[in-house]
């Protein structure tokens, strides 16, 4: 594993971001592990994760000229990551979007730099089904920027429906859209650390029988 995937599941670990028990997802599915992003909930735990986010962007070679954070957990993300970048030297211009259009003051759903003509990159913390990802680049269209990539943190590596293909949601929004999905980290970097660290080997049985049920190839 990578010094930026260990370094980042560490931290994780360390924020309480990730935890292990019985967690009910967004599509139905009853986890034994569940990403929190937001309990990276102070300065420091979002620097630490926003130079994780950069290292890994840098790693994959993607290029843009926009970060995109999707409401809600994406803001914080990509506003922590654009100081990171602010901080190598390169000042990007970062926007996000409300959940509910504001009719009155500026109104609209987008805050921040203008889209339009702009590569975006977007910005969020975790993929299961890809239902959150497709929200927010149908958002971004509609604004007239280019999504020219996405980064998270997490890949859960999990297929939509197993029992028709065990293809995973994030390989399904790539290959869909012809874009790069980056991760920090994935499940099999969770797997392979909790195969290194005794702390973390209680877990790992139910990691494996979960991946074997919803897993990706
Ligand atoms: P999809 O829209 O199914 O890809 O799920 C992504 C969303 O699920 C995230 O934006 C979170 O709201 C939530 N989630 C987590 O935050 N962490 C997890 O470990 C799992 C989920 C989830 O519900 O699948």
């Amino acid at each position: 594993m990578n010094d930026t995937r260990t370094r980042f599941l560490k931290l994780a670990l360390d924020a309480d971001a990730l935890r292990f028990g019985e967690f009910t997802l967004k599509s139905g599915r009853t986890s034994p592990y569940f990403f929190n992003a937001g309990r990276f909930d102070s300065g420091a735990a979002l620097a630490g994760l926003a130079a994780c986010y950069a290292d890994a962007i840098d790693a994959a070679g993607l290029e843009f000229d926009l970060l995109f954070g999707p409401a809600y957990k994406g803001i914080p993300l990509a506003t922590a990551l654009a100081c990171e970048y602010a901080r190598r030297g390169r000042d990007l211009p970062v926007a996000f979007n409300r959940k509910e259009a504001k009719a009155h003051g500026e109104g609209g759903q987008l805050i921040g730099a203008p889209l339009a003509g702009r590569r975006v990159l977007v910005v969020d913390d975790v993929i299961t089904a890809g239902t959150a990802i497709r929200e927010a680049l149908s958002i971004i269209g509609a604004a007239g920027g280019t999504v020219v990539g996405i980064v998270i943190a997490l890949d859960r590596q999990e297929a939509v429906d197993p029992a028709r293909s065990r293809r995973s949601a994030a390989q399904t929004v790539a290959t869909e859209h012809g874009l790069p999905v980056v991760a920090v980290a994935s499940l099999a970097d969770l797997l392979a650390l909790a195969g290194d660290n005794p702390a973390l080997a209680a877990y790992r049985g139910q990691l494996l029988a979960y991946r074997d049920a919803y897993g990706s190839d």
